[in-house]
């Protein structure tokens, strides 16, 4: 039998045990932790680009260790997403295929009824999902709006599962409320660097974000925070969107790393450069070091991508995906699918019990 301990760390003096047990997991003794990294607020632009130049490998390491240090090795959390108020969004954004600016086939839908959401609920939470989020196509909620999903949130809560939601701009107002309803995570990305921002979206400033994450972390929700990658930015872009995250006064409790969906319709379709994988890999890696306590989320984008690519972001540090057939309006991996590239990699789903042990992040 091996010993099991409680701390993710193994003893530094006399011999180690062969193996680490930890929350049920062995693994060889030689893949123990390192010690974890303390949280800074304080990286710069420089410094990011040379964590963004290191050789593959050893950036691929540097991030497995801090991965390691603050988070249970091989255990991915599972998130569903549901779109409750499809299209017709007043908002430029060049990405988006629910923009009235662009001719993408998206229909206008109204707000789901609340007992259609909570259904939806049920099912994610049935098929192992511990955070059900629900996107809106707003450029911000109104009070009625408000209203109706405070309503969903408590339903969706009561059934013990992690909610989500993501509706655009929030007053500090309207963050409370949706907190004092039991929203437990708010998701509005910041996307990309504060420069390449004004290049895709028009319609509101990059302060805008700022001030929404700065509202919603007021309110005391966990704030879900990141961006995407393959909308034509430079790694300087890149690096530039994880110094805004990594700087915010408190790390984002989750980071999602999308890669850009490309939608016919919308402009960025229209002429994308494909990001190259391993530069997509580079940013899960370089996110997970720079916000070691965050969930990294492999977030749009796993449609279009390979096993071995999906694997290297894992590797990377990335511990939590969309699952489900659906993003908002695009797709996503199968279920099936999903559940068989776990097992032949061995990786856990995170649990509700897990998850709610896990407390933060
Ligand atoms: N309207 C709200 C907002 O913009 O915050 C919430 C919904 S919006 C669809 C949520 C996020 O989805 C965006 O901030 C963006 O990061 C991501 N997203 C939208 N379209 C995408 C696409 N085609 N590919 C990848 N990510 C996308
Ligand atoms: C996030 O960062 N990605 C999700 C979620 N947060 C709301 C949305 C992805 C949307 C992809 C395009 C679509 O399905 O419409
Ligand atoms: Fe509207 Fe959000 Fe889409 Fe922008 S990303 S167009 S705000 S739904």
């Amino acid at each position: 039998m091996n010993a099991v301990v409680s701390s993710p760390f193994l003893p530094v003096d006399g011999l180690p045990p062969a193996q680490v047990c930890q929350d049920g997991l062995c693994q060889p003794a030689s893949l123990r932790p390192s010690p974890a990294s303390p949280l800074r607020h304080d990286w710069t632009l420089p410094e990011v680009e040379a964590l963004f130049d290191q050789p593959f490998m050893d950036l691929l390491f540097h991030a497995q260790q801090v991965h390691r240090a603050h988070h249970v090795a091989n255990r991915v959390q599972m998130s569903t997403l549901l779109s409750i108020k499809t299209g017709g969004c007043p908002e430029d954004c060049g990405y988006c295929p629910q923009s009235i600016h662009y001719d993408t086939g998206v229909a206008r839908d109204d707000m789901m009824p609340v007992a259609a959401v909570v259904d939806a609920a049920r099912r994610a939470q049935a098929a192992g999902a511990t955070r059900f989020c629900m996107g809106a196509a707003f450029r911000s909620p109104k009070k009625r709006d408000i209203e109706r999903i405070a309503q969903m949130i408590r339903e969706v809560s009561a059934l013990g599962i992690e909610t989500c939601a993501t509706l655009g701009m929030l007053t500090p107002e309207q963050a409370h409320e949706l907190k004092d309803a039991g929203l437990d995570y708010y998701n509005h990305n910041v996307d990309s660097s504060e420069s390449y921002y004004r290049k895709i979206i028009s319609t509101r400033t990059y302060q805008h974000r700022l001030d929404t994450l700065a509202a919603v972390r007021n309110a005391h929700l966990k704030v879900c925070s990141g961006g995407i990658v393959g909308m034509g930015e430079t790694r300087l872009d890149r690096a530039g969107m994880l110094v805004t995250l990594a700087n915010l006064p408190e790390h984002p409790h989750s980071v999602p790393i999308n890669q850009l969906v490309a939608v016919e319709g919308t402009p960025l379709a229209a002429d994308h450069p494909v990001v190259d994988g391993l530069e997509f890999v580079r940013t899960i890696a370089v996110a997970r070091i720079l916000m070691p306590q965050a969930q990294v989320r492999l977030s749009a984008g796993r449609e279009a991508m390979s096993e071995e690519l999906q694997t290297l972001a894992f590797l990377a540090g990335a511990n939590s995906i969309f699952y489900g057939e659906k993003l908002l309006t695009t797709g996503n991996p199968d279920v099936e699918r999903d559940r068989a590239l776990l097992d032949k990699l061995k990786i856990q789903a995170e649990t509700q019990a897990q998850t709610d042990a896990r407390g933060c992040c």
